[in-house]
């Protein structure tokens, strides 16, 4: 299968609400997707994945193809996210990445001194280490038959240097952290390799297909304003200028981007000026502070705690139209302000995705 999309011409665009929200043109309702819209708390998820290993999923395009669709049956989502991990991207240094069981990824030999960074790749050719993600988003492209615009995504670069030093999920960071305080240059210099893999693999994933692209800055918030301004941001802003310059010069448009920094509510006004159409919140933050702070201009993504999927549906519906009263019917997508867990009822699901279109076409009518 091609990387580029020189062959078959992908189907026409029936919903493109998503595209145009992002870009801040006028919508006749809100459009909502929800992170890790693929997952555990679906059956015909599990079922592929009792038959199948994690990374087997993410490598084979048709299971990648078949577990992103997996959701857009069930609900009327505006938008897929290409089925894959953050944690491809170490993979492709040369790291050996497991996902355990109900434990999550695991690290055979995280990077413990400066000196293992000699072990990573240098020069990472993406679309040979990642062109199963390629292969997918292009498979997906065509079977999705223009229903829907397909999400492409990668971590960020702080985000993936921290899981390539803790090994795994880890509540202070510490592992990580101390390389900031002790090993500046070296953090510097990880980070910068992060950075140009992650440019290189954002541009070949529109080149493939995909039609927007979201960066997961999961661990932001730890980092606090001082480490995060040093550490994360000037990548951030390198990776959408550098994204966008180089789908221009290889004669693309550029995708609408997408920053999600997870905790990093100190820092909307700097990155809702970092060049990223669209900027996800949490739900720890104020929806009318967000919109004050990040401008007219940038478009919100966000922000229902994904725990209020566990109430009742009538008070579900109350606080989807209290979310939607807060952001606006425009510059906004309606999400949850992280991802969904694997024991949430799927009707609740449902619900939530129904009351964003209902109230929020209620709410332009009147
Ligand atoms: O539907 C979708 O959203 C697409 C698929 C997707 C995405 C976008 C998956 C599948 N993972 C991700 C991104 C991802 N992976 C992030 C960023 C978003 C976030 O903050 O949650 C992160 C931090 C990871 C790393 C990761 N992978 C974790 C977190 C571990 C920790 O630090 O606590 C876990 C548990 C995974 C495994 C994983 N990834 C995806 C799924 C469906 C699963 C469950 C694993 C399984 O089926 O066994």
């Amino acid at each position: 299968m091609s990387h580029m999309f020189t062959g078959k011409p992908f189907p026409p665009m029936k919903n493109d609400l998503i595209l145009r929200a992002a870009r801040g043109e006028a919508t006749d309702k809100v459009p909502v997707w929800v992170m890790r819209q693929a997952g555990r708390y679906l059956q015909e998820f599990q079922d592929v994945r009792n038959k199948h290993p994690f990374f087997e999923i993410c490598r084979t395009p048709e299971l990648a193809c078949e577990v992103t669709l997996q959701p857009l049956r069930r609900f009327n989502l505006d938008a897929a996210i290409i089925f894959s991990d953050i944690l491809v991207v170490p993979q492709a240094l040369g790291m050996n990445v497991e996902m355990l069981p109900g434990k999550g990824p695991h690290f055979t030999e995280p990077l413990q001194v400066p000196e293992d960074l000699e072990k990573l790749k240098s020069d990472v050719n993406v679309k040979e280490e990642l062109g199963y993600v390629m292969d997918a988003i292009t498979l997906t492209r065509h079977k999705i038959e223009g229903k829907v615009p397909l999400i492409g995504f990668s971590g960020a670069p702080w985000t993936l240097m921290s899981y390539m030093i803790e090994g795994g999920g880890s509540s202070t960071l510490s592992k990580a952290k101390k390389w900031l305080y002790v090993y500046p240059d070296e953090s510097h210099r990880l980070l910068q390799l992060l950075t140009d893999v992650i440019i290189d693999y954002l541009v070949a994933q529109v080149q493939a297909g995909a039609q927007m692209l979201q960066l997961f800055e999961s661990h932001a918030g730890i980092l606090g304003y001082g480490l995060f301004c040093k550490f994360a941001l000037p990548y951030l802003r390198q990776i959408s200028e550098k994204v966008k310059a180089a789908l221009t010069a290889s004669g693309l448009q550029p995708v609408p981007m997408t920053i999600f920094a997870k905790d990093a509510h100190f820092a909307i006004e700097e990155l809702s000026a970092s060049n990223y159409e669209v900027l996800g919140i949490d739900w720890t933050v104020k929806p009318a502070t967000a919109r004050r702070i990040a401008g007219p201009k940038v478009t919100l993504q966000g922000n229902l705690d994904p725990c209020a999927l566990y109430a009742s549906i009538e008070d579900l519906r109350k606080l989807v139209k209290e979310m939607i009263q807060k952001f606006g019917t425009q510059n906004y997508i309606a999400n949850l302000g992280h991802g969904i867990y694997p024991d949430m009822n799927p009707e609740h699901l449902a619900a939530f995705v129904d009351a964003v279109h209902q109230y929020s076409e209620d709410m332009n009518l009147s």
